[in-house]
Formats: C-alpha cells, sequence, structure tokens
C-alpha cells in the first residue's frame, strides 16, 4: 500500500508537462521536478533573505527616515562594511541560484492548457512578476557594483522600490506552493534522491562559490589574490585606499593649501587654517572604508575629532550637523551627522591617512571619517560644517 504522503506526493509531481519534456529528455527531465526545485529554492530563499535583510542595512544607514537617524548605531566600526559585503556577495552568488531554479522549472512554462483557472492564471502572472524583479533586481545590483549606471532613472529608488515587489512576489510565491514545498523539503522514499540532482546541486554549489571567491577578495583582505570580478580591488590603490570619485572628476583638484579655511558653524563659529587645524589634538584611528557598491578598505586616519570642533563652536550635543564638500556638484557633496555619529570619539575630520597626509584624490586637505557609516557619506574635500538643531 502507498502511504498517504507518496499518493500525495506523486499527484503534486505530476505537473502536467508537454511530452518532449518527459521522454525526449529522458533521466534529464528529472531535474525538472518538485523536488530539484525546493532543494535549490531552499538556497535561493536563503540568498534573497540575507540580500534583502542587509539591503534594508544599507539603506537605513545611508537614507535614514527622520524617526531612524538619531538611532542608528556607530557600533560595531564594521557594521557596514560586513553588511554592505554580504549583501553584495549574496547578490552576485543570486546569479548561478537564479539561472539553475529558472532552468528546473522552466518547462513549465510551456504546461497545457496554458491557463486552466483564475487562480491557475493568477498564480502564472505572479510567477513572472516573480522571475522579472528577480532578474532585474540582481541586474541592476551588478551593473551597479560596476559603477555603470546608462539608465536615466535614480538607481536606489527603482533598486528600492523593486526589493519590496520582489519581497511581496516571493512570499505569495512560498504561500502558493506551501504544499509542495513541504511534501519535497526532505528526500522520501516515493521520491528518492538521484546522482544527477545530487550532481546539479553540487555544480551550482560549486559555482557559487567560485564567483563569491573571485569578488570576496575586494572586501575579506586575505582574498584578494583571487579577485577576478571585482571592478576595484584595495591592493595597489592610492594610499592604499581605492578611489570612487577622483578630486579631477569632482573639479577639486586645485585646492589650495595656504587659502583653504574651514568653518565651523555654532554659537561660537569660527574658521581655521590648515595650520591651525594640524596644531589641534591629532587622534589616529583604524576604521574602513566600505563603498556601497562592494569594496572596503581599513586605514588608519589622522585627524581631530569632529566633537572637539563642535564644541568649540559651542553646538549642543544633540546636534545634527552637515558636512559641506568644496565640491560645487555631485550628489555626494554634502552628508548628514545625527548626534551619535558626530560626537563619537572615532569620527574624525581626518587630515592624514595610514601616516600620509591625504592626497587630493582621498579628500585633501580635509575628509570625514565616521564608523559603521557607508562610504558615499565619507565625505571628501570638506570646507563647511554646518548646524541643523
Ligand atoms: N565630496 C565627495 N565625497 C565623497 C565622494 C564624492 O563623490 N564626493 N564619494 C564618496 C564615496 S561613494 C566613497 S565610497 C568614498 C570613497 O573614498 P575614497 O575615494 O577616499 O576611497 O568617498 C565618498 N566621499
Ligand atoms: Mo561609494
Amino acid at each position: 500500500m502507498e502511504s498517504a504522503r507518496g499518493q500525495r506526493v506523486r499527484r503534486l509531481r505530476d505537473v502536467r508537462l508537454p511530452e518532449r519534456f518527459r521522454s525526449r529528455l529522458g533521466f534529464r527531465a528529472r531535474l525538472h521536478d518538485a523536488r530539484t526545485a525546493t532543494a535549490v529554492g531552499r538556497w535561493l530563499g536563503t540568498g534573497v533573505v540575507v540580500c534583502f535583510v542587509t539591503g534594508l542595512i544599507s539603506h537605513g544607514l545611508q537614507s535614514p527616515p527622520d524617526w531612524l537617524a538619531p538611532h542608528l548605531p556607530t557600533r560595531p566600526v564594521t557594521g557596514y562594511q560586513v553588511s554592505q559585503g554580504l549583501h553584495v556577495g549574496t547578490g552576485i552568488a543570486l546569479v548561478p541560484l537564479l539561472l539553475v531554479k529558472l532552468w528546473t522549472v522552466y518547462p513549465r512554462l510551456f504546461v497545457r492548457p496554458p491557463v486552466r483557472s483564475v487562480r491557475h492564471a493568477a498564480e502564472r502572472a505572479s510567477v513572472a512578476v516573480l522571475v522579472a524583479a528577480a532578474l532585474l533586481e540582481v541586474f541592476l545590483g551588478l551593473v551597479n557594483t560596476a559603477q555603470w549606471y546608462p539608465w536615466p532613472f535614480p538607481f536606489r529608488a527603482v533598486h528600492w522600490a523593486l526589493a519590496w515587489v520582489l519581497l511581496g512576489a516571493t512570499l505569495l510565491h512560498l504561500a502558493v506552493k506551501a504544499p509542495e514545498i513541504a511534501a519535497h523539503w526532505r528526500r522520501s522514499p516515493a521520491d528518492p534522491d538521484d546522482p544527477d540532482r545530487r550532481s546539479l546541486l553540487r555544480g551550482m554549489g560549486a559555482a557559487v562559490g567560485v564567483v563569491t571567491l573571485a569578488t570576496a577578495g575586494q572586501t575579506v583582505a586575505p582574498l584578494r589574490g583571487l579577485t577576478l570580478l571585482a571592478p576595484r580591488r584595495p591592493d595597489g590603490a592610492a594610499q592604499g585606499v581605492p578611489v570612487n570619485r577622483t578630486a579631477a572628476q569632482a573639479g577639486v583638484a586645485d585646492v589650495s593649501a595656504a587659502a583653504w579655511r574651514l568653518r565651523v558653524a555654532g554659537p561660537s563659529g569660527y574658521e581655521l587654517s590648515l595650520a591651525a587645524l594640524n596644531g589641534l589634538p591629532q587622534h589616529t584611528v583604524r576604521l574602513p572604508i566600505a563603498c556601497v557598491e562592494g569594496w572596503s578598505a581599513s586605514a588608519d586616519w589622522t585627524g581631530v575629532r569632529l566633537r572637539d570642533l563642535l564644541e568649540r563652536a559651542g553646538v549642543p550635543s544633540g546636534a545634527f550637523v552637515r558636512v559641506v564638500s568644496l565640491q560645487r556638484q555631485g550628489g555626494y557633496r554634502v552628508s548628514e551627522l545625527p548626534p551619535r555619529y558626530a560626537r563619537d570619539p572615532l569620527t574624525l575630520l581626518a587630515l592624514r591617512i595610514n601616516g600620509e597626509v591625504l592626497s587630493p584624490d582621498h579628500g585633501f586637505p580635509a575628509r570625514i571619517i565616521a564608523p559603521n557609516r557607508p562610504g558615499v557619506l565619507q565625505t571628501k574635500w570638506v570646507g563647511e560644517i554646518e548646524v541643523l538643531a
């Protein structure tokens, strides 16, 4: 007697595939079954969850809503580095996972009849949304890590919106497929694992391993030698840290050290020359620059504590401050620091990197460096510190 579970599994497995997928592909047809789809889907789902959560963290740290900004933590100092490294790493690992999943399920595109009922039509439509959103999301992310913005739309807004579409479509898909997933979660006697499926899963694991190793070196120092797929490797970079926008690109290549002044606003605001700034107590901190695009590198930064500069101007300790670059144009010429960041002893207006005066590309004469902060907010070529509230 076949068990009830076995019958259920057999019923679920009986997808109405066209004949050519059943016979002509021979043994390979088994790799298009629900057990394979579930096994691949578990890995894919895990990757999507990690990517989504780290994406939320990235978004929260880079552009927090007003209610969140005062509560963002400055520790661990490597928080953003780790979470953004995971975000880009899992995003890249999703490429082979998505491809294998699509290959496993694509015969279902050809089920006959194409639409059996309203429910079936809705299910197929939701899968179409899921596939389109997943492919587009991963593709846009990849293009962003390559610093390539070929479209007129803003990358982050679209990536953010699509992430929610993807989440919704994934949850719906999981709900619809719950009985099949439950039936095929583990190997069962009615559905034994076979060597083909094991090979497929091993091959998929190997592909994930290879792409991960080939990119992780952009943030995990010991893997640098393997970094083949990352556009910006930290080794060999000027002063030990890659440069995202050069001084020439930002139009600030010819800052005169003699003429430059730092303006600090506040009840007793003031201006300082570079010489005066160098005369103030200097502190050295080891902190990473972690770019949203996935690369990161740690350095020893030396400079004046931002909180010392703010105290001297009589700025209240609960104030938000805005740092303004000499750069005239571009989205990253200003950044805001919530009070916790502005007052953190590790937050510096840095004048030196790894013992050398900042090169023009790294922000000469002065730049912000703060713990647990996206690279895009580590403003270079600082000219002014404003008080917001
Ligand atoms: N004024 C200004 N500051 C800036 C940028 C910029 O374009 N303009 N780019 C930011 C980005 S995206 C990163 S990742 C870091 C990189 O710093 P680095 O070039 O010294 O490595 O600088 C940040 N500071
Ligand atoms: Mo960046």
